[in-house]
């Protein structure tokens, strides 16, 4: 059995601006890989693009952890697909749920966002120093208080329709994430197991990030985690954006 590295120091905060941000002084100050901060509440969680994440306090999985990949820094993207499917994982092995994936970076319940995920690196030079991977899940609180979120999110609380534990929750997604990137070290692809969650692959998509919109139909994706957009006889990468499923009878244009 490999020697686990996620988990192997953990440090709780009841409030931070973002566990994000926190976490990077540490990578920053030559941390070893591995540390986790969890915090009970975040003033200031952030998504992509410096959207909010918006959670009650104490009542979720708020974390990141710091990570040291032997990989290139165009290969840190790698990561998010990891997360993602660790996330899966635990939601059937713990719940029996049947969550699917939102390329790049959601984790969905019945079509509907239940946890997020958020990877940013640190560059040195020409290589990699480190990645750090953000994860909110959301867990024991219901999005019938988040009106403007409820048509798109939910929370476990909500689809189990009880309030769970969250250390033996906490415990189950660390495990799995510790697992999926001991795959990552040793150089194993995830792709086809990341493929297999993909509820887009084969549909007619459109892709926003910000300030421009395409549309083509989701062929695949790579090792990466780069989306391929076909567009008539041509094929684009992506690597982020935000997708929508178009109706399959609409014309794309
Ligand atoms: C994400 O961004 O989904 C990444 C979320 C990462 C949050 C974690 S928590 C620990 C760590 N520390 C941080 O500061 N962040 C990470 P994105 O795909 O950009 O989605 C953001 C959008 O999701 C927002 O603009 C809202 O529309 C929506 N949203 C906000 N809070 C949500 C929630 N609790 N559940 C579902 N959707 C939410």
């Amino acid at each position: 059995m490999s020697e686990s590295i996620i988990g192997r120091k953990i440090l709780r905060f009841a409030q931070v601006e973002s566990t994000n941000t926190l976490l990077r002084e540490y990578a920053e100050q030559d941390e070893p890989e591995g540390l986790v901060i969890f915090a009970g509440e975040q003033t200031a969680g952030r998504g992509r693009l410096g959207r909010k994440w918006i959670v009650p306090p104490d009542t979720s999985l708020q974390f990141s952890v710091l990570l040291r990949p032997p990989l290139a820094p165009s290969q840190a993207t790698r990561l998010t697909p990891m997360a993602a499917l660790a996330l899966v994982r635990t939601l059937e092995t713990e719940y029996h749920l049947a969550p699917t994936l939102k390329w790049p970076n959601d984790v969905l319940l019945r079509g509907k966002k239940v946890s997020g995920i958020l990877t940013e690196s640190g560059i040195q030079g020409d290589s990699l120093a480190y990645v750090i991977l953000g994860i909110g899940l959301n867990v024991n609180y219901s999005m019938r208080s988040f009106p403007d979120l409820a048509p798109y999110a939910t929370t476990l609380q909500d689809e189990l329709g009880r309030s769970v534990e969250l250390t033996p929750l906490e415990h189950t997604l660390l495990h799995q994430l510790d697992s999926y990137y001991a795959r990552i070290r040793r150089g194993e692809s995830l792709l086809d197991e990341y493929r297999t969650r993909l509820t887009i692959l084969g549909q007619s998509i459109r892709v926003s990030d910000g300030s421009t919109i395409i549309e083509g139909i989701a062929q695949d994706v790579i090792e990466d985690g780069a989306l391929l957009l076909r567009q008539g006889s041509s094929l684009r990468t992506l690597y982020a954006g935000d997708v929508t499923v178009l109706k399959p009878n609409k014309e794309t244009i």
